[in-house]
């Protein structure tokens, strides 16, 4: 793309059905929001737009969860998360909301658009219905046994036990999750967006035309192409969202999918009257900041809408990061196994910007990474106080102590000085690049190099010392630390903005450009205001305080967890007889390909040699079960799983962990011996 005159900025909407944790900020509104500052800082034309997601099952199972309406839970969250994210400091133009009028209509507009232009195809489909509530069922309405792995608590869409994604006709024993009664099937009409039809020119614009996309990005949107498109239902049965436009829609609202990207559009309408030339011109670059979760809506889906609607330009990149895990854990809200920003903030008054640089600096940008509370400690205490606050600290005090925080003049310098000036142009031009490229981990190890270069000199040169036999020299030596200082007060803005702030302030120097960065930013005579600490040490208490929490949380769990669950209905014995069950050996075992939890199992079961698709992927190697005896349900029906038949089932039982353990036979017995 050259000749770009303006930049549109995206960062995913949040869902408003619960706070904004580290994970949020890691992911994506820290990259986006040094992107964009980097923007501003080269007097770029940039908007960043940002907004609640308000619709869809998330925000209704919310407010059913806690007896309130809809509307009641997006007001709490929307404002708890529009303060977090500028407590922080991310810098949105707007923060916006998808229940706003301007939004429903510029969803319906859209909609309506590609209705009448016959975009859509009609289709009628059988959806699960229930009788005593009235309404149909969102597929996470619906619960069931997963037919995969025999989990009972699947959802309509996904079983998270094994990982497989499902349709909420294929679960064993649906349950409506508002009546609990037994959901019927009724037919019920839908607008579908007809994704094959751009499988060709999604082919060409991604796999062809942007090769540069970050590798988690193109892959993913490789495997989906691959696998070839189908036509996606645009909307749901449902009494929360965007209802549908047009007549005969009754009860009928645009799928949250829909309507949401389109939340980018109308916030930007709601931001500026001339909201058209960010989107709808081709000098215009288009970034879609997101978690990897939410790739295919925004690299497939939403352009494909784009495109059907034919006016608007497509995004140059979404850059989209990986998940960042706490403590070795999964970061989950239900489990409330999170650090959540406002709590953050309570305990550690006035460090967002500790917060923005250790998520910086351990950003999960090529793979999942983990926070530590110990690492945040160590990445506070040996980096931004002993390296970046420690260079600038001494060089303000000495100033003050020698020259009353007057800038002296420099003269004389030698080569490792002059090297100095040159660093500070080659670090800020690989800044540039690094964010340019969305390299936000490279970009603020370049800042921290030039901080680390300041120390060294200070170190070689020793101006303490030196000012008793060469005061003339320790002039130089200050006026080039405090240059250093200035530069790196610049260049710290997009990642450390409070930072930047205060030091800018300390040196008694308005917002200065980006573009002066490498040369001398302060001139001789300058009066310095007074210095204070930018940083601050964190104290082993205050770590282990956060620790403890984390282990109280994981206890709590734990404990609601190793309840038992109640017994299930008797059964007959005639039923239990049905049952054939038979000890067999394992005697081979791969991982399926793409998949995080199934095992491909050959087994021996006496009878014939047969393949099982089991979901332990995550408890066993493979080459660790090979000769493990099971007992496995011999005479299920086979099923097919990610393309393989599948013939039985092998018993495991579960600890309070959810953590898988072979049910098997305590001796080994011979194969096809029978279970009862
Ligand atoms: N609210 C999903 C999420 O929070 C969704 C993003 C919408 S971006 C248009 O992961
Ligand atoms: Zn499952």
């Amino acid at each position: 793309m050259e000749n770009i005159k303006r930049y549109t900025v995206t960062a995913a909407l949040p869902y408003a059905n619960g706070p904004v944790h580290i994970g949020h900020l890691a992911g994506v509104y820290i990259p986006a929001d040094i992107y964009t500052r980097y923007l501003r800082l080269r007097h770029r034309d940039v908007i960043f737009v940002c907004g609640s997601d308000e619709h869809g099952v998330p925000i209704t199972l919310k407010a059913k969860q806690r007896g309130v309406s809809p509307q009641q839970v997006v007001d709490e969250y929307h404002e708890l998360n529009k303060k977090a994210f500028a407590d922080f400091g991310i810098s949105f133009d707007i923060y916006s909301r998808t229940s706003n009028k301007i939004h429903h209509e510029t969803a319906s507009e859209f909609f309506k658009k590609l209705h009448s232009e016959n975009k859509f195809i009609e289709k009628t489909t059988e959806q699960y219905f229930d009788v005593e509530a009235n309404q149909f069922l969102a597929d996470r309405y619906i619960t069931g046994t997963c037919p995969h792995c025999a989990n009972e608590s699947a959802y309509g869409d996904q079983c998270e036990k094994c990982g497989s994604s499902l349709n909420a006709t294929d679960l064993i024993n649906p349950k409506s999750m508002v009546s609990g009664n037994k959901p019927i099937l009724k037919e019920t009409t839908h607008w579908f967006l007809p994704l094959d039809k751009y499988q060709d020119f999604l082919e060409k614009w991604i796999l062809e035309e942007h090769k540069e996309w970050k590798p988690n990005v193109y892959g993913q949107c490789k495997s989906w192409l691959d696998s070839g498109l189908q036509p996606r239902a645009v909307s749901r049965d449902l009494d929360w969202g965007v209802p549908v436009p047009i007549d005969g829609a009754d009860g009928k609202v645009l799928y949250v999918w829909f309507d949401a990207p389109i939340g980018y559009i109308s916030a930007s309408k709601e931001l500026t009257a001339d909201w058209e030339k960010y989107w709808k011109s081709n000098d215009t670059k288009l970034v879609h900041f997101i978690g990897k979760d939410n790739i295919v809506f925004h690299c497939i889906v939403f352009p494909s809408m784009l495109k059907a609607e034919g006016s608007y330009i497509l995004p140059d990149n979404v850059p989209s990061n990986e998940f960042l895990n706490l403590e070795g854990d999964k970061i989950s809200t239900s489990r409330n196994w999170a650090v959540w920003l406002h709590e953050y903030l309570h305990d550690f008054v006035e460090k967002e910007d500790v917060l923005r640089y250790v998520l910086c600096a351990n950003a999960p940008e090529t793979k999942d990474n983990d926070f530590t509370w110990s690492d945040f400690q160590t990445r506070n205490n040996s980096e931004l106080v002993a390296i970046f606050g420690n260079f600038v600290n001494r060089t303000m005090v000495l100033s003050w102590k020698y020259y009353e925080g007057i800038v002296q003049p420099m003269e004389n310098l030698d080569a490792a000085e002059q090297e100095i000036f040159i660093q500070i142009s080659k670090l800020k031009e690989s800044i540039e690049n690094n964010i340019e490229n969305y390299k936000f981990r490279e970009a603020l190890k370049n800042l921290m190099e030039l901080a680390r270069l300041g120390n060294k000199y200070l170190a070689d040169t020793e101006p303490w010392k030196l000012i008793k036999t060469n005061p003339e020299k320790v002039k130089t030596i200050l006026n080039i630390s405090l240059q250093l200082s200035a530069n790196l007060a610049v260049l710290a803005e997009p990642f450390l903005p409070n930072t930047s702030k205060k030091l800018l302030q300390m040196l008694a120097l308005e917002k200065i450009s980006w573009d002066n960065v490498g040369g001398e930013i302060l001139r001789a005579g300058h009066q310095l205001n007074k210095s204070e600490l930018l940083f601050s040490q964190i104290e082993d208490a205050e770590i282990e305080k956060q620790i403890q929490r984390l282990a109280d949380i994981k206890k709590q769990n734990e404990m609601t967890q190793s309840t038992a669950k109640p017994l299930k209905e008797n059964v007959s014995f005639d039923d239990f007889t049905k049952l054939d069950i038979r000890v067999g050996t394992i005697l081979e075992a791969e991982k399926v390909a793409k998949t995080k939890k199934l095992l491909k199992l050959l087994i021996d079961t006496g009878i014939d040699k047969r393949t099982v698709v089991s979901g332990i992927a995550e408890y066993y190697e493979p080459e660790n079960i090979i000769g493990q005896q099971v007992c496995l349900i011999a005479n299920l029906a086979p099923r097919e799983i990610k393309g393989i038949m599948s013939q039985g089932m092998i018993l495991m039982a579960e600890n309070a962990n959810g953590e898988l353990i072979f049910a098997s036979p305590v001796k080994n017995v011979k194969e096809g011996s029978e279970v009862k």
